[in-house]
């Protein structure tokens, strides 16, 4: 369905969301329409966080906000939706767009498969009706369903190429340095230590210049999934291999939304952890809409939280002067790299599994 049709279809004026790309037509629109005016369109630090921020936008006008997210994010909605919107305890209306990732039968990668087979499944437990949208969907089938779904949770669940838009807005930033080329540069100062990659593209370039540079890849940990979390494995890891230093690569989408893990990592304080935010200010993964990371002072925040040394590089020259400093750091370091938009159009997919990758890293972190 042509997106403006759809938007104007839900009749909606508030929406809130992460970023997926399989929601990139109602997304790259919303960015055209909206930009990030807050009256209109928020992008938030995590799904829930936009559950939230729908409720009070609902508290405060009567209307149904409309909250955006790929099926991934299902999980981080799940409380706001059961103990906030619940017909049982506030009876918040709200309609969710859910971009389906990993549906049985559709090709998808691993991350996909489990979350694709339990999103209609998780609606059905949280007592949200909803709707499959295609491409064969009419304009009246549509309104009929809206007009079920009125004053009530409900979810339109979006099949690949169920919506579409033919624009893209320019998502840009002013840093020279790409994330690949940032990545190349912090893989060769951290040598045999471990490396906690996060979940989209960054992980993929990890895969791929391992490759090309026929390291193998036993040191590495690609978050394929789990957006956010990358960090906090990177702990985990840390505090129980004291005598060996672990990388963690994460992105400023990735960083925001489980922000709270750099306070938990800043109070553990391991001395051989290094917490590396590739800040190219969006979800470039997803398509590029901006991350709120462009008005966050991230090194600061990392202070705050505690950690003893954080520093910033946004050139290749200041990357390489700080990483010559925090390859022998004996402590706790956060350092931030300002990157560019964009990938290469040929990135590919790691080609081992999930529990390769994780039986190859297990055996690494024994010896
Ligand atoms: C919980 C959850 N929500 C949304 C997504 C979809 N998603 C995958 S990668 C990504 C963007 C990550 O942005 P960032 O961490 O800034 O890294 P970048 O892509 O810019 O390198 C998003 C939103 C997801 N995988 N999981």
């Amino acid at each position: 369905m042509d997106i403006q049709r759809f938007v104007t279809l839900l009749g909606a004026d508030f929406f809130t969301g992460v970023p997926d790309s399989q929601l990139k037509a109602l997304c790259n629109y919303l960015m055209d329409r909206y930009g990030t005016d807050p009256a209109h369109h928020i992008i938030a630090a995590n799904e829930g966080n936009a559950a939230a921020l729908a409720a009070g936008y609902h508290l405060a006008t009567g209307k149904t906000p409309v909250v955006y997210l790929q099926n991934s994010g299902l999980g981080n909605i799940v409380n706001p939706l059961a103990s906030l919107l619940s017909d049982k305890v506030y009876a918040i209306p709200c309609l969710f767009i859910i971009g389906w990732r990993g549906e049985p039968g559709v090709h998808d990668e691993p991350q996909h498969i489990f979350q694709g087979e339990a999103t209609l499944p998780l609606l059905d437990t949280l007592k949200v009706p909803y709707f499959i949208l295609d491409s064969s969907v009419s304009e009246e089938q549509l309104l009929a369903r809206l007009e079920e779904f009125r004053g009530r949770q409900a979810a339109l669940v979006v099949r690949k190429g169920g919506l579409k838009y033919d624009k893209t807005p320019a998502y840009a930033n002013s840093f020279p340095m790409s994330r690949e080329e940032a990545i190349g540069h912090i893989l060769t100062a951290a040598g045999d230590s471990f490396v906690i990659s996060t979940t989209g593209k960054a992980s993929r370039e990890v895969f791929e210049l391992r490759e090309g540079r026929g390291e193998g890849h036993g040191h590495d940990f690609l978050t394929v999934g789990s957006m956010g979390h990358s960090s906090s494995i990177a702990l985990g890891i840390a505090l129980q291999k004291p005598g060996r230093q672990v990388w963690c690569l994460d992105g400023d989408g990735a960083a925001l939304m489980h922000l709270g893990a750099m306070a938990v990592i800043g109070s553990a304080r391991p001395q051989n952890l290094i917490h590396v935010v590739l800040n190219n200010q969006a979800h470039e993964s997803v398509g590029g809409l901006p991350t709120a990371a462009g008005t966050v002072d991230l090194p600061a925040v990392a202070r705050a939280c505690g950690y003893p040394a954080a520093l910033s590089a946004d050139s290749l020259e200041d990357l390489e002067s700080a990483l010559e400093c925090v390859k022998h750091s004996d402590r706790l370091t956060f350092l931030e790299v300002k990157c560019a938009l964009g990938a290469r159009g040929d990135l590919g997919r790691p080609t081992t599994t999930p529990q390769e990758n994780k039986a190859t890293l297990m055996a690494a972190l024994e010896e």
